[in-house]
């Protein structure tokens, strides 16, 4: 507790405000309650879209390259402050420290990307039919973007949203998990010493750039009825996604969705097992099991199966569990208590539908009133329907194969599409497991565990996991509406298609 204390006061977050209100923050680390924390009304809710559509009426006329300068101001000063926003991450979702620092490079990542992207919001030329035109593709900024975020990546999800709308020419209106505001108040504070910078060097910013809204799913819904909230881009569970998905859709609004993953490893005999055990450990127990990406479902050869549970059971025993401040701890707690339970029913409803535990499982020690678990590895027969759910926790299920085409099988027999790898030296298994017919997932990598992707590449995944795409690559598309031109230079109205219209 009084390391947590001294982290707040040490970084300048422990402020009397944070004392004044009624949702109550705590760490996972211990469950001590770390603030209690105003929330927001709807009224008020509603007031800052009207707030933000006046930013946006102002902020996409200020030329792209100067709106990147504002999102460098962000990067710098986050690069300044990676260590105690890094901390405060692993303080308030429990993710071990190199992770939470980890997360802060992710932002400093892509505002460093989107900072490139400000001048390369590059459209078409078109060739016309008609003589004396020309067609040109012009990528508008698009309006207010509501981003809703998820307790296990409690900033980063949110600056590769914010970082690109903000070069997009667009307001952000963030409403970060009831479980994690404290890393979002700290981020607004952060982004406003960035605004600060900005202004000194002669730039404006109208107010209301970015708003953080605190509180729950009445404030979620105004963020996704409002009609001026021109894109809604939302992590979370598949539950909470079709919901959105289906309101914003009501009002013809924009939506992107980042669901649930169920992510899988082929390992197949020609793989090199050592890498293949490290890939599965960071996969599987890393962020205690907590990433969308995570690694959850095992699919291994029948010949290779015995050695590999063997070595991943003797690596499993070597893994410190507690807190996740201190050095050597590879895992931290589960984020709640929901999560604890949540962690058991699956083990049970496993043990039910024929799986044997290999190892882990029970609870551990760690912290006195923070939730640590074993993580645990699970044998199924079969991918059963408690295999083919996503259990945020370090639960890995294995299963075997005996022919590649059924591993694929298996590996895409899953409700959701986010991430998959498979493990092997073969080109030929590697490209098979890449093709068309191979994953049908967003993201398929090769001798690389399903998680921790770079923010180059865009992010997301199909099916269940919502079809979104965000972070590197051209998903800034989805933060612009895309206008055709056409330009008549010449003295005559040619039609397109040869119509002829003579009066
Ligand atoms: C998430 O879990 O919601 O690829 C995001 C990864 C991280 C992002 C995960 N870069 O694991």
């Amino acid at each position: 507790m009084s390391t947590i204390q001294t982290i707040l006061k040490k970084n300048g977050f422990f402020r009397k405000e944070l004392f004044s209100g009624d949702l109550k923050v705590y760490s996972p680390i211990n469950g001590s309650e770390m603030a209690s924390i105003n929330q927001h009304s709807r009224a008020e809710a509603e007031g800052t879209v009207l707030k933000s559509k006046e930013a946006f009426d102002k902020w996409r006329n200020v030329p792209a390259p100067v709106r990147g300068e504002l999102v460098r101001l962000l990067g710098e000063e986050l690069r300044a402050e990676k260590e105690s926003l890094g901390q405060l991450v692993t303080i308030e979702c429990g993710k071990v420290l190199s992770e939470g620092l980890g997360e802060v490079q992710e932002m400093i990542d892509i505002c460093d990307f989107a900072v490139g992207l400000s001048r390369q919001l590059y459209g078409l030329t078109i060739a016309s039919e008609r003589p004396g035109h020309h067609m040109r593709e012009v990528w508008h900024p698009l309006g207010p973007v509501g981003v809703i975020t998820a307790f296990n990546f409690p900033v980063a999800v949110w600056s590769w949203n914010a970082a690109l709308a903000i070069v997009c020419g667009n307001p952000v209106i963030w409403k970060p998990s009831e479980k994690t505001p404290l890393t979002a108040l700290a981020c607004d504070r952060i982004f406003k010493r960035a605004i600060e910078k900005f202004e000194k060097a002669g730039h404006s910013a109208p107010e209301g750039l970015l708003q953080v809204l605190i509180g729950g799913r009445d404030i979620g819904e105004v963020i996704v009825e409002h009609k001026a909230v021109a894109l809604v881009s939302a992590t979370g569970s598949t539950r909470m996604g079709s919901v959105v998905a289906e309101n914003v859709a009501a009002r013809m609004g924009r939506s992107l969705l980042e669901l649930g993953g169920n992510n899988a490893m082929i390992v197949t005999p020609k793989a090199d097992l050592e890498l293949a055990i490290r890939a599965i450990t960071f996969g599987a127990v890393g962020t205690a099991g907590q990433r969308c990406t995570s690694l959850r479902r095992l699919i291994i050869h029948d010949s290779i199966k015995d050695d590999v549970i063997e070595k991943l059971v003797q690596v499993y025993m070597s893994l410190k569990i507690g807190d996740p401040l201190s050095h050597n701890t590879l895992i931290g707690p589960l984020i709640d208590e929901g999560a604890f339970n949540d962690m058991q029913d699956a083990i049970k409803a496993a043990d039910v539908q024929g799986g044997g535990v290999v190892c882990g499982g029970m609870q551990v020690k760690g912290v006195k009133g923070g939730y640590y678990v074993e993580p645990t590895i699970i044998e199924m027969p079969r991918q059963s329907s408690i295999v083919r759910q996503e259990t945020f926790a370090p639960i890995l299920y294995v299963m075997t194969y005996s022919d590649l085409n059924e591993a694929i099988e298996i590996q895409n027999d899953v409700p959701q599409g986010l991430s998959s790898c498979i493990f092997t030296n073969d080109i030929r298994e590697a490209e098979l497991f890449l093709s068309a017919s191979g994953s049908d997932c967003g993201i398929a990598n090769v001798n690389i565990g399903p998680s921790g992707a770079e923010i180059g590449g865009a992010f997301g995944g199909e099916k269940e996991t919502g079809g979104g795409r965000e972070s590197g690559s051209d998903s800034w598309k989805a933060y612009m509406r895309r206008q055709t031109q056409t330009v008549n230079y010449s003295r005559s109205l040619p039609l397109a298609q040869g119509v002829k219209f003579d009066f």
